[in-house]
Order: C-alpha cells, then sequence, then structure tokens
C-alpha cells in the first residue's frame, strides 16, 4: 500500500496539512516515519518549483503522488463555474499549468476540488454546470495525454454547493465520460454526507483513483470517531489497489500526527507499525 502525507507549501491559505516546516523538513521527517510519497497544495504554479520539488522528495526516498489544483480557487479566486468566461479561462489555464507542474514532479494525480468552485455562483446553476463540464473536458483532455489522472472529490457541504457524495461524483464522471478524470474519496467529507462509507466505497470502486484519509475532525485516524474498520473492510473487498493519502490537521503537533496517520494504516493494510 502506498502512503502519502498531504502537506501545503509554506504560506497556503490552505486550512488542513499545513505546517510552518521548510518541504524538505516534512519530506525527512516524513521520510523517517515510513511514509512512500507526499501529495503538496502548492502555494501557485510553480511554487513549489516541481523539478525541485521531486529532486527534494527523491533525495529523501520519497516521491510526488499528487499535486493538489485547490491553490487555483483559494489563492487566485479562479473556478470552473465563475460567471465571467475570461475568470473561466484563467482557471482552466491554471489547472493547465499545475497539471505540466505535477508531470514534471513526477505525479500521477491533479485533484479538482476548490476549483470547481459553486453552483449557486451568480448564474442559472445549469448554466454552471455546462461551464463546469466544458472547463473539465479542456483540462481532462490536457491531463489525458500528460498521462495525469484527474480526481474530482466530492466535499462536505460547508465547503461547496454540489458534489456532496460519492454518487454524485460518479454521474458527473459518467456525464463528462472522460477516462482521464476519476474519482477520490475523502473520509472526512464522506463521514458529514454518505449514509453508509462502506456502501458508497463499493459504489465507488469502478472509478476510485485515490483515497484520502482522516478522522471525523481532520485528525489523524483514531483521534476521532469515524468507523475506518467499516471503511478498510470495503477498501479490501473491492480490492483497492490505489494509495492512501493522509489530509490531516498537524495537531498537536506534526511529528504525533504524523506518526498516528501511518501507524493507523500500516498497522490495518500491510500488518505492521512503521
Ligand atoms: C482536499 O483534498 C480536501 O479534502 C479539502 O477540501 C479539505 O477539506
Ligand atoms: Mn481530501
Amino acid at each position: 500500500m502506498q502512503v502519502s502525507l498531504y502537506v501545503a507549501a509554506s504560506g497556503s491559505r490552505f486550512w488542513a496539512a499545513s505546517t510552518s516546516m521548510s518541504l524538505a523538513e516534512v519530506m525527512a521527517r516524513a521520510a523517517d516515519l515510513g511514509y512512500d510519497a507526499i501529495e503538496i497544495m502548492p502555494r501557485a504554479a510553480g511554487d513549489p518549483d516541481p523539478d525541485v520539488l521531486r529532486a527534494t522528495a527523491a533525495r529523501y526516498g520519497l516521491t510526488v503522488t499528487a499535486v493538489a489544483s485547490g491553490f487555483v480557487a483559494i489563492e487566485q479566486g479562479l473556478t470552473f463555474t465563475h460567471p465571467d468566461g475570461k475568470v473561466r479561462r484563467r482557471a482552466v489555464e491554471a489547472v493547465r499549468a499545475c497539471i505540466a507542474d505535477a508531470r514534471r514532479a513526477g505525479a500521477s494525480f491533479v485533484s479538482i476540488g476548490p476549483v470547481r468552485g459553486k453552483l449557486q455562483a451568480g448564474m442559472d446553476p445549469a448554466v454552471a454546470l455546462e461551464h463546469l463540464i466544458a472547463c473539465l473536458r479542456a483540462c481532462g483532455l490536457t491531463a489525458g495525454k500528460m498521462g495525469i489522472t484527474l480526481t474530482v472529490e466530492p466535499g462536505n457541504r460547508y465547503e461547496t454547493d454540489f458534489i456532496h457524495t460519492v454518487d454524485e461524483a460518479i454521474a458527473f464522471l459518467e456525464t463528462l465520460g472522460l477516462p482521464s478524470v476519476r474519482l477520490q474519496a475523502d473520509t472526512f467529507h464522506m463521514n458529514i454526507e454518505e449514509g453508509s462509507l462502506a456502501g458508497a466505497i463499493r459504489r465507488a470502486a469502478p472509478y476510485l483513483a485515490h483515497v484520502h484519509l482522516a478522522d471525523s475532525n481532520r485528525r489523524a485516524p483514531g483521534w476521532g470517531h469515524l468507523d475506518f474498520e467499516a471503511v478498510i473492510a470495503a477498501l479490501r473487498e473491492i480490492a483497492y489497489r490505489g494509495g492512501i493519502g493522509l489530509e490531516i490537521l498537524f495537531e498537536p503537533d506534526f511529528e504525533s500526527a504524523a506518526r498516528q496517520g501511518i501507524r493507523f494504516v500500516r498497522d490495518r493494510f500491510d500488518g505492521r507499525a512503521s
């Protein structure tokens, strides 16, 4: 099982996975704790420099598995459902730059979360959905040519106003119909939105490219009240072969949270503690 640690680049406004440590320090500690890879929420395209990112990860025996596109919305205010066509075009170009960076960093995935925007963004929701599909299709075609998979992650209702559940994401992916755009499940969001985590994972199976693990409070697994045994049983049942990313709050501190995350996953999937 490939296990990655999700980390926000320093200075990022992203609310989870942030630390004041430098990326080199984070990677040194993550490698030491037994992680295989890191996922990154950049601050901007090229920041961190993807070549430096890849080389630094390699120095610690890690790979970069995913680059999050959330910064495009969080830092730059660009989304695929924005009423202004110029803003949508800039969002597409920014995500394309993110895809190019992911390729240079050696990553497999670019996640598509906040950059989707909201359906109630100041226009007819049906029109907003058409814009989203057009933008994502443009980015998905670029990603496909570059060997990168885009992952659509259902997000909870407090962060977005649509694609809250796995079933909604599946319906959306079927409308989109691009093999380069798949599904990413995140147990934190699922805990809020799904009737059954195990049931959602079973239904997600044909589309599932990547999984984020966090407990009910976005802390490391085991430090909230989420039923992980059901989640793990469902992942086993569908013979999930993708990676697991720990997208957690580094509370009470980076070291203890990152250690709890890797131990929790290794104990259950690989039958060993790190
Ligand atoms: C990104 O993967 C993500 O889950 C954020 O929306 C934080 O909740
Ligand atoms: Mn996530």
